[in-house]
């Protein structure tokens, strides 16, 4: 039997996810869809056969139809509809991030905690990447012995405009919040943010690039910069410096071509390219496992602590200083996660 989904919010990524729901993998349909624009919804579902339009959130997750919802809203919305599902006792699927506040986040762990089981992945896609998967197993097998320094770059060709500093660290650097808590399966206990010269193609008064500092609770060290005007292309960089070697995250699944004397190959446009076999895997890995009791991926615990380290370095980025990053207990439900 399938897994019906239904999907809150149908613009970019919640277009792009149905896309692979319906046509690229297997075990899912989406059966019901709603937006604050409603004739983006009604426009989306005439693609999906037999799909309802549901005029809000709260009115799809009550659909006996819908067995697991997926929220592709705007991040301010997510709280809202995470903590509908859950009240419902149905499998969510939020994009990052869980919720824009800490406060929020605890809202929704306080309210999964009460249902006894984890009812929520958060989509931090990067941990089902190939090239990410490669360097998480090289670092888990030893190899490269205890790691001590993360360089990583996360580059967009462009923004919109009216993206903000504070969104770089939370709508950008978020990931790489991720992706270090999981490569080295440590948490992040402090966040410094640095502003080098600017580039002459960012927005007035908008600083890029931005130098984020990472510090673990063993003492590893992260460095991340953060370019979102870089024009060439979608870069995503990587290496974890090791006692006894290192790991470089492979930069393209693409072809290198060597020729009269150049070497060349494709920079990804943005993150959709990037990340296409990442998305592909995360979903389906999330539908085979709601399919049979819970989701393993990315849980509310994961989507909160890279809230607050955001909320740490937006801190910084005012302050200028180094701000501590103080998570609560976590709870047992998280804990083997
Ligand atoms: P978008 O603006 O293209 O789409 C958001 C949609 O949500 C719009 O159609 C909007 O009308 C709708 N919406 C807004 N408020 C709503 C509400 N209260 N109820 C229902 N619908 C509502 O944005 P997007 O780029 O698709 O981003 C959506 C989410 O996905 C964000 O949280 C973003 O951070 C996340 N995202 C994740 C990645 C990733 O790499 N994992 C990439 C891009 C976006
Ligand atoms: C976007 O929302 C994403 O999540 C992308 O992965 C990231 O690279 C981009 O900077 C964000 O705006």
């Amino acid at each position: 039997m399938s897994l019906d989904v239904g999907v809150i919010g149908v613009g970019m990524i919640g277009q792009d996810h149905i896309r692979r729901l319906t046509h690229v993998l297997s075990g899912a349909r989406v059966v019901a869809v709603t937006d604050s624009d409603l004739d983006r919804a009604r426009t989306v579902a005439d693609d999906l056969p037999g799909a309802t339009v549901h005029g809000s959130g709260q009115e799809l997750i009550d659909d006996p139809a819908v067995a697991a919802v997926l929220v592709t809203s705007w991040g301010p919305t997510h709280e809202e509809y995470v903590l509908a599902a859950i009240a419902a006792g149905k499998q969510v699927f939020v994009e990052k991030p869980l919720a824009t506040t800490r406060e929020a986040c605890e809202r929704i762990i306080d309210a999964e905690v009460a249902a006894g089981r984890r009812l929520v992945q958060v989509g931090f896609m990067r941990r089902y990447d190939p090239q990410y998967r490669a360097m998480k197993a090289v670092v888990t097998s030893g190899e490269i012995g205890v790691p001590l320094v993360v360089h990583a770059a996360h580059r967009n060709a462009s923004v919109p405009d009216h993206y903000t500093a504070d969104m770089v660290i939370n709508d950008t650097v978020v990931h790489d919040v991720d992706t270090t808590r999981w490569l080295l399966d440590d948490e992040i206990v402090a966040v410094t943010v640095l502003k080098p010269r600017v580039s002459g193609r960012a927005a007035p008064g908008f600083q890029d690039p931005l130098v984020v500092l990472l510090e673990t609770a063993s003492g590893v060290l992260v460095d991340v910069e953060a370019s979102v005007n870089v024009a060439y292309g979608y870069d995503i960089r990587g290496e974890i410096l090791g006692e006894q070697g290192t790991v470089e995250l492979s930069e393209s699944a693409g072809a290198v071509v060597k020729t009269a004397g150049r070497v060349a190959g494709r920079v990804p446009v943005d993150w959709r390219e990037r990340f296409e076999r990442a998305f592909d895997v995360e979903f389906q890995e999330w539908v085979n496992a709601v399919r049979v009791g819970g989701p393993t991926g990315p849980s509310s615990w994961d989507g909160y602590a890279a809230t607050v380290v955001c909320d740490a370095g937006a801190a910084s980025l005012a302050s200028g200083s180094r701000e501590a990053v103080v998570l609560r207990d976590k709870p047992d439900l998280y804990k083997d996660a």
